[in-house]
């Protein structure tokens, strides 16, 4: 009988910190949506900065949002990709405003309207999916959207703070789910 003391003692202490541990989780997602759902102050403007996430590859650029007086939301994107010169890269806005892992921390496309991945103007596509920009043969490639699909600021649906913006190294097919088969997250910035 006293031999089986110490296993009991064990079993309970092992128990104890999975139960704190549940008891986090639980928590967190209590707090997340009410987080989310007190919307974040509004701001006029915000900048990605990129860098690249693999040593072996350039990646460099910004992204400037500014919202205007009539609830949309203008970007002026700029990208350089030597090693991608000539060629169409995807980019997309990620849910997770984390460039870890290569960027794969920023997790999926942003999709606040739980929509089909597709063509940005399309009868489905998701609110981060901006698509592909063709760089020039020195790298560079410019891309300009205006939208009132995105806020600064603002509730769940539309803010596009602190998600990342994501370059990938190959092109957007605009039908492949759920993130139309663009290859590697070459390039990365948190929108701020
Ligand atoms: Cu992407
Ligand atoms: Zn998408």
């Amino acid at each position: 009988m006293l031999a089986l003391l110490p296993a009991v003692a064990l079993v309970f202490s092992c128990n104890n910190p999975s139960d704190t541990a549940e008891t986090t989780v639980d928590s967190t997602n209590v707090m997340d949506p009410a987080t989310d759902a007190a919307a974040v102050p509004l701001v006029n403007h915000a900048e990605a900065v990129l860098t690249g996430t693999y040593a072996d590859t350039t990646v460099s650029g910004t992204a400037k949002f500014d919202a205007d007086d009539n609830g949309k939301v203008k970007m002026e994107l700029e990208i350089t990709i030597p090693a991608k010169a000539g060629k169409s890269v995807a980019v997309h806005i990620h849910e997770h405003g984390d460039c870890g892992d290569n960027g794969n921390m920023s997790h999926g496309h942003w999709n606040p309207t739980n929509k089909q991945h597709g063509k940005w103007g399309s009868a489905d596509f998701h609110s981060g999916d901006i698509g592909n920009v063709q760089l020039d043969n020195q790298g560079k490639g410019t891309l300009t959207l205006e939208t009132d699909l995105w806020t600064l600021g603002g509730g769940p649906e539309k803010n596009i703070l602190d998600k990342a913006l994501i370059v990938h190294g190959g092109t957007d097919d605009y039908t492949s789910q759920p993130s139309g088969n663009a290859g590697t997250r070459i390039g990365c910035g948190v929108i701020k």
